[in-house]
C-alpha cells in the first residue's frame, strides 16, 4: 500500500527511574536506539502517551541525555507529541515536560479549554502529514475521569484527516485481574478516531474493541521493579511504529527493544534455614554465566529458622558485582519466617500489605457502628484510597480540607444530611 503517513507510539519511558549508573546508562541509550530507529524507518512524528519521566523533576544528568535524544530529533524537522503521564505530572509545579516542551522539543496535545459546560481539548494538526492529534493528559489515581466525562464529544466529532487521541489511561475491558491500578470504561474514550495511542499500562496491547484500535505499547526500558522482573523473564519491550495507507489502511509493527539480557532465578525458602538459603545464594555468586547480564533475583517462601534478615542479600550484591553482573535486583517481598509470622505483613503489592494489615487490626475495632465492626476492612481501605487524594488544581486548603472531612464522612457512614 502506498504509505500517506508513518509514526512511532511509544509510552511509560519513565526516564530517570533507576539510580544505578549502569541502569541510567543502559536506559538512555535505550531511548537512543528508539529514536535512531525512528529515524531509519522514516518516522514523520514520535508519540510518546504520557510518563517520558519518572517523576516530575527527574535527575538532571539523565533529562540531560533524553534532551540530546530529543532534539537530535526535531532538528530534522520532525515533532513529538505527548501527553502527561501519572508520574510526570505535577498539580502544584511546572513539570519537566513543561519545560522541554517550552524548549521547543515536544508538544503537549489535548491542554484543555472549556466550550460551555464542556471540556474541549486542544487539537494539534501535524504539519508535516496533515494528521490529526488531541488527548487527555494521565493523573495519579485516575483522577483525569472527570475530563474524560465532560469531554466535547460532538465537537470532536467533526474532526478531519487522520485524528489520532493520545492518553495515558488504563480501561476496564482491558486491565487483568492481577492489575490494581484504577481504570475507566472504554466507552468514555471519545468516538471516531483512527488510532487510540494509549499510555499507562505496562505490557503490549493492540486490540480493536467496539470499532477502537486500542494500542498500548508499554514501558520501552524498564529498570525497576515489578516490571525488571517481567522483562527479565522474558517480557518483550518497545514501541510501536504505525504505517497509515492512502485508503486509510493501518500497518501496526511492534519494533522491540533489547537493552539487555536478563536473568531470572527463583530461590525457594520454604522450610529452609538462613544459612541453608545463603549457601544456594553464594552458588550463585559463583556461576560465570552471570557477567553482563541483569540478574533478578527472587526469593521466596517461608524459613523454618532464622530471621528474613539473616538472608545476605548484601554479600550476593558485591558478589555478583564482582563478576561482572550490570546490575542486580533482589526481590524479597514474599519472603517470610515462622519466627515473625504475627508481627509482619507480607505481600506481593502495596494494595495486598495494606489488605493484610488491615484485617488483622480489624479485631482491635471498638464501638457499636455497625458499618465499621461488620466491614472494617472494607471501610479502612475505602478511607485510605480517599484520603490519597491530592489537592486539585486551584483549590485552596480549606475547601480541601472541607473536601476530604465530606468524603471521609461518607465512607465511615456518619455524613449528616
Ligand atoms: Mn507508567
Amino acid at each position: 500500500m502506498a504509505i500517506k503517513i508513518k509514526f512511532a507510539h511509544m509510552a511509560d519511558i519513565h526516564i530517570g527511574a533507576t539510580s544505578d549508573p549502569n541502569m541510567k546508562g543502559l536506559e538512555l541509550q535505550t531511548l537512543e536506539g528508539a529514536f535512531n530507529r525512528c529515524l531509519r524507518e522514516g518516522v514523520d512524528f514520535v508519540i510518546i502517551a504520557g510518563d517520558i519521566f519518572h517523576v516530575n523533576i527527574p535527575d538532571l544528568e539523565v533529562v540531560k541525555g533524553a534532551v540530546e535524544i530529543f532534539k537530535r530529533f526535531v532538528d530534522t524537522g520532525r515533532k513529538i507529541y505527548v501527553v502527561y503521564g501519572s508520574h510526570d505530572f505535577s498539580p502544584n509545579t511546572a513539570s519537566i515536560v513543561d519545560i522541554i516542551e517550552a524548549a521547543g522539543l515536544v508538544k503537549r496535545v489535548g491542554k484543555p479549554s472549556a466550550a460551555g459546560e464542556r471540556l474541549m481539548p486542544e487539537v494539534v494538526k501535524d504539519e508535516r502529514t496533515g494528521a490529526t492529534l488531541t488527548g487527555i493528559s494521565g493523573r495519579r489515581g485516575l483522577r483525569e475521569r472527570d475530563a474524560f466525562e465532560a469531554l466535547d464529544r460532538e465537537g470532536l466529532s467533526h474532526l478531519k484527516g487522520f485524528r489520532i487521541f493520545v492518553f495515558h489511561t488504563s480501561l476496564d475491558e482491558i486491565k487483568r485481574e492481577d492489575e490494581k491500578y484504577d481504570s475507566m470504561p472504554l466507552s468514555l474514550l471519545p468516538d471516531g478516531f483512527d488510532y487510540y495511542a494509549g499510555g499507562h499500562i505496562h505490557r503490549i496491547i493492540d486490540k480493536v474493541i467496539d470499532g477502537k484500535r486500542v494500542v498500548y505499547p508499554g514501558p520501552l526500558f524498564t529498570g525497576w521493579g515489578g516490571d525488571l522482573e517481567d522483562t527479565v523473564a522474558g517480557e518483550r519491550r518497545g514501541f510501536f511504529v504505525v504505517e497509515v495507507g492512502e485508503g486509510g489502511g493501518l500497518g501496526v509493527e511492534f519494533i522491540a527493544m533489547r537493552p539487555f539480557e536478563g536473568e531470572l532465578i527463583r530461590i525457594n525458602a520454604d522450610g529452609r534455614s538462613a544459612s541453608d538459603v545463603n549457601s544456594e545464594l553464594a552458588a550463585v555468586t559463583r556461576r560465570h554465566d552471570l557477567g553482563g547480564k541483569v540478574v533478578v533475583i527472587k526469593v521466596c517462601g517461608e524459613l523454618s529458622s532464622g530471621k528474613t534478615s539473616d538472608v545476605d542479600f548484601a554479600a550476593v550484591r558485591k558478589g555478583l558485582a564482582d563478576a561482572g553482573a550490570i546490575y542486580v535486583h533482589l526481590s524479597r517481598n514474599q519472603l517470610r519466617t515462622k519466627e515473625f509470622e504475627a508481627a509482619t505483613i507480607k505481600g506481593e503489592t502495596n494494595a495486598q500489605i495494606e489488605e493484610g494489615i488491615f484485617s488483622e487490626m480489624s479485631g482491635a475495632v471498638k464501638g457499636t457502628n455497625e458499618r465499621l465492626t461488620k466491614s472494617c476492612t472494607e471501610v479502612a481501605r475505602l478511607l485510605l484510597a480517599q484520603l490519597r487524594s491530592q489537592k486539585l488544581e486551584g483549590e485552596t486548603q480549606r475547601d480541601y480540607d472541607a473536601r476530604m472531612m465530606a468524603a471521609a464522612k461518607t465512607v465511615l457512614g456518619i455524613a449528616e444530611g
